[in-house]
């Protein structure tokens, strides 16, 4: 019986491409990261809050992943920062291609560090991996402390989760010690920090965690 495997051949496809996007960033010399969540958790306004303080030390430029429209990368665009659209048409996830597409029309000599936004999806984006440095996910607490358990794989696969929404703690039932304790049994690695985009908690500690890492990342 002949038999294929989508599933496995798109992904091995991909991590092909994702191993051309690292050859290409790291001889560019440039920082990159993969903000993931589920729709709404704050990755366009964790960017809005951020990119200021950032665009004061570093060149930066952004790539948007979005299912439909250029809402995001207009609000990140205000910003004056070098905005690059991927607009998927109903894929819930960026791939390596989409991004190597872009990093083919950016100007990558000219910057420091690339941030993408993928698209909000909880699920699809942990599976495809990009060729950045490392990948970030965010968890707004009014999604309920259950997630990690439940999805456990953008947990694994990210190397910093933001507990978003800090701010609202008091409103809904999250208790962070749990969500903390079950996302460490699935990633043990896994650095966390808890931040309020709305009251600018937080962000600091956020603003530090990239400075290291680019640093150990660049020099
Ligand atoms: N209270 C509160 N609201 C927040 C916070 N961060 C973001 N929001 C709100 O949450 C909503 C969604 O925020 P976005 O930044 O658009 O979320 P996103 O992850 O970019 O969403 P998608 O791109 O659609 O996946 C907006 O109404 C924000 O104002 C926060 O820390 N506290
Ligand atoms: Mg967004």
């Amino acid at each position: 019986m002949h038999q294929i495997n989508i599933g496995e051949d798109l992904r091995g496809f991909n991590r092909e491409i994702a191993a051309e996007n690292r050859e290409m960033l790291q001889r560019f010399n440039l920082f990159s990261l993969n903000l993931m969540s589920a729709p709404g958790a704050g990755k366009t306004s964790l960017l809005v809050k951020t990119l200021p303080r950032l665009m004061e030390k570093y060149r930066v430029a952004v790539i948007e992943g979005d299912v439909q429209t250029t809402r995001d990368a207009e609000r990140v665009g205000a910003l004056g920062v070098e905005v690059f659209q991927i607009q998927t048409g109903g894929v819930c996830h960026l791939d390596a291609s989409m991004i190597h597409s872009a990093l083919h029309q950016l100007d990558l000599g000219s910057l420091d560090m690339l941030l993408i936004e993928n698209v909000g999806n909880l699920v699809c984006p942990a599976e495809f991996e990009l060729g950045v440095d490392g990948r970030v996910m965010l968890l707004s607490i009014t999604e309920g402390d259950d997630k990690p358990k439940k999805y456990p794989l953008m947990f694994r696969e990210s190397r910093l989760l933001i507990l978003n929404k800090i701010d609202l703690i008091s409103a809904v039932d999250f208790d962070l010690e749990k969500a903390k304790k079950e996302a460490r049994e699935i990633n043990p690695a896994i650095e966390i920090l808890e931040l309020s985009c709305k009251t600018g908690e937080g962000l600091e500690n956020w603003i530090d965690w990239i400075d290291r890492f680019y640093k150990s990342r660049r020099g």
